[in-house]
């Protein structure tokens, strides 16, 4: 059996990644195709050993495929995900615009995958936020062992999250700082070349981040809406590769050992937790792999039931493309598409 894919916004980051995960998961693929906005019309983009030419997103004819990867920002996915659901295909979409719709199911495969069914109701699925999957990845094995009641996070976010320009952003200030010259900041509030900045997305009333409350919502969307997340969440001179330091308080006791094991069986988790020097993951380690990283577990007697631990994960894969792909096999899987061959 194999599908007709379509990927839009195939220019960017993400949409680059999507196409290179597909190739790596053997993704079974018909026919594919490489949508964009009009300015990256003809601008050709790597698929396996060849290119694919960008089709204009306003001229696509979204009637001649079955799976829509979407990663085009979330004013484009707004206008275009529930036009194009209607006409048939299913809309695996990566930006923030349909993940709290009740309608839509916000998937992470390892954690949640019978609400698959739920995206019959408008033909759209939402991939969560970056900092959110990775966290519940590793958060789901633990809750089914000892419940979840409260979960304090702070992550430490690389530049790839605010896509190419944030990474050229770092690039180009860094550079500058060796040459004495001065790169005003654009992308971020401040400058991120030897700095962090515990800034990401809009403020709201409350004080909170938009980044920082999309950590809390969608915990409690695709886990449990009992969990409790108080998140800060900080940009960090890194290009690829999120990394979070995780606190936990259980409803019933999980030790350090019991919780390394549980992690070490999870799906998608790889437990490298060795107390000795370079015995824990960095990002620089995670950046093309699959697997979320957990590192540093120990008991925290702050608090009854506690457990603390680092957690990092390429933001552009698991956080992203590779999230938005293993989708696409759920959807297979459970039969959801009829396919084009069938
Ligand atoms: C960021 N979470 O890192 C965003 C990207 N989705 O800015």
């Amino acid at each position: 059996m194999t599908y007709r894919v379509a990927v839009v916004g195939a220019t960017g980051a993400v949409g680059r990644e999507m196409l290179a995960t597909l190739e790596e998961l053997e993704f079974p693929i018909k026919e594919i195709y490489a949508v964009a906005s009009r300015k990256s019309l003809g601008v050709e983009v790597s698929f396996k050993n060849g290119t694919l030419k960008c089709e204009d997103l306003e001229q696509f004819d979204f009637t001649k495929v079955d799976i829509v990867l979407m990663s085009a920002g979330g004013d484009v996915s707004k206008k275009w995900s529930e036009k194009i659901g209607k006409l048939g295909p299913i809309v695996i979409d990566n930006s923030s615009a349909w993940r709290m719709d009740p309608d839509v199911p916000l998937i992470v495969p390892e954690v949640n995958p019978d609400a698959i069914w739920d995206c019959k109701k408008k033909n759209i699925i939402a991939n969560p936020n970056c900092s959110t999957i990775q966290m519940v990845v590793a958060l789901k094995p633990l809750h089914d062992a000892a419940t979840v009641k409260r979960v304090v996070v702070s992550t430490y976010q690389a530049t790839a999250g605010a896509g190419k320009e944030g990474m050229d952003e770092l690039w180009d200030q860094t550079k500058a700082v060796f040459v004495m010259g001065d790169v005003p900041p654009k992308k971020f509030t401040k400058e991120i070349a030897f700095n962090v900045i515990p800034h990401i997305d809009v403020f709201m009333e409350d004080g909170q981040t938009k980044e920082e409350w999309k950590m809390k919502v969608e915990t409690k969307k695709i886990l449990d809406p009992n969990i409790e997340v108080f998140a800060t969440c900080v940009r960090v001179p890194v290009f690829v590769g999120h990394s979070e330091s995780i606190n936990v308080e259980f409803e019933n006791p999980l030790d350090e050992a019991t919780a390394r094991e549980i992690l070490r069986e999870a799906p998608g988790i790889a437990v490298i937790d060795k107390r000795e020097n370079g015995g824990y993951v960095s990002p620089k380690e995670c950046v093309g792999e699959f697997d979320t990283f957990v590192s540093r577990i120990r008991n925290d007697p702050s608090v009854q039931n506690g457990l603390a631990f680092w957690c990092v994960s390429d933001n552009l894969r698991k956080g992203a493309a590779l999230n938005a792909v293993q989708i696409a096999q759920l959807l297979d899987e459970r039969g959801v598409l009829t396919p084009v061959d069938a």
